[in-house]
């Protein structure tokens, strides 16, 4: 078979739940379990090509019927890919939200949907092309991507199982010391601080005593909107000079341009721009100075390029933040980090929190808080198929079906109130 003429035989999709400790955050807490779909595409010369998403019940059964349709297709045709996924889904594109554990309101769900089978594409292309994944988009301008280590206040452990080894993290000092192990384990060169758990004073206080730990270390805070713009003022009045950048502080277009607008700490996001349609009236309203993509929810890599290209006209930074996620997440984040000659800030990632994995490891090192670009073809990494078998049984004994941050914590503390704009 001549090179570039393989289609797809087969599609796989395959739900994995994996071990999580109890990460707060505005809306809740993290499950015991995180789930994740592996995208798995055959071509008939016998190449495989690796996509992860989301897998939430609804995001599966999406996944499963673009699947269906994908054999015959030509991995090199992502145009037709995403023409096969509106196909697919149709009208009925809502419920995307439910990925995010209502954190974010996503109106349509071809993006994600079309993400993990594009990235397989390009797995495909680029390994029969024997070259990385990264040439495909334009090349890699660096050997490593740096990364942030991220700090989320936690429990010891989740209510009625035994203590995880990363211990509780509810204080300042407890914060330091989880910070320590990021950086002394990781070596992290930079650290950002999930926020929305505790009122604005006492995050404020626990940035500080990372900075008088770390003098060195850009900080970001991250409280995913849980403040007013009122209150988002004052903290940025706190934290100029201390932290590099404030990461949704208030909810909306609107409320970020009221920040900006009265404060000197730069604004990023994950959350009010979160597709390319809120590009527009951001950029006019100067809303956020940082724009922090993913490749999972703005529909894949080259699209992610494409809002890299956007950012850097309009004089904006960039970088990219994570949900949970395996190596195959890790493999695709690092060669489009690599790709992006603007990525003006490390790229945040919740790698170290996981204990379990879907890809052999070796290949996605943290050293010195960076991951070297793979080199060999494609994304560069392989499947274990014990762990996939591993973490699909887990999935299937777990029960945990789709993210829920909010339900988990109202069976633990029932009166809970997500924070979103409460302070
Ligand atoms: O894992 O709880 C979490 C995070 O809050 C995640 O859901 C966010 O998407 O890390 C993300 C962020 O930067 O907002
Ligand atoms: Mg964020």
């Amino acid at each position: 078979m001549s090179a570039g003429s393989s289609r797809i035989s087969k599609v796989v999709v395959t739900p994995v739940a994996f071990a999580d400790p109890p990460l707060l955050n505005v809306v809740g807490v993290h499950q015991p379990w995180a789930l994740r779909a592996i995208v798995e595409l055959h071509t008939d010369s016998g190449l495989l090509g690796l996509g992860e998403t989301y897998a939430d019940e609804a995001h599966l059964a999406r996944l499963e019927a673009v699947a269906a349709a994908l054999p015959g297709h030509d991995p090199y045709d992502t145009h037709g890919l995403r023409r096969l996924v509106v196909d697919v889904l149709g009208r009925e594109t809502g419920g995307a939200g439910a990925s995010f554990g209502g954190m974010l309101d996503v109106d349509s769900a071809v993006d994600t949907v079309y993400s993990p089978f594009e990235v397989a594409c390009l797995d495909l292309v680029a390994r029969e092309a024997g070259r990385p994944l990264s040439d495909l988009l334009g090349g890699a301008v660096r050997e490593r991507v740096p990364f942030s280590g991220y700090l989320f206040y936690k429990w010891a452990g989740h209510p009625g199982l035994s203590d995880d080894d990363w211990g509780e993290a509810l204080d300042p000092d407890q914060i330091v010391a989880q910070a320590r192990r990021m950086v002394d384990g990781w070596g992290f060169g930079s650290l950002k601080l999930k926020g929305g758990v505790f009122v604005p004073e006492e995050e404020c206080a626990a940035i500080e005593a990372l900075r008088d730990a770390f003098p060195d270390l850009p900080l970001r805070l991250d409280p995913n909107g849980a403040w007013t713009p009122e209150t988002s003022i004052e903290v940025a009045r706190r934290l100029v000079g201390v932290v590099e950048y404030l990461e949704d502080p208030t909810p909306g277009i609107e409320g970020m341009a009221q920040v900006a607008a009265r404060s000197d700490v730069p604004l990023a996001t994950n959350m009010c721009v979160i597709a390319f349609e809120h590009l527009k009236p951001a950029i006019a309203a100067d809303a956020v100075q940082i724009v922090l993509s993913d490749h999972h929810l703005w529909g894949g890599l080259r699209r992610s390029a494409l809002l890299g290209g956007i950012t850097d006209t309009f004089g904006m930074g960039l970088s990219m933040h994570s949900n949970s996620h395996l190596g195959v997440s890790l493999a695709a984040m690092v060669h489009l980090a690599a790709a992006t000659p603007n990525l003006t800030y490390a790229c945040d990632t919740h790698y170290p929190w996981k204990t379990q994995d879907v890809v052999r490891p070796g290949v996605l090192d943290f050293v010195d808080g960076s991951v070297a670009v793979p080199t060999g073809p494609g994304l560069g990494i392989e499947l274990d198929r014990d762990l996939l078998g591993e973490l699909h049984e887990q999935y299937l004994s777990c029960g945990v079906r789709r993210r829920e941050d909010t339900v988990y914590m109202r069976s633990i503390e029932p009166g809970f109130t997500p924070n979103t704009s409460r302070w």
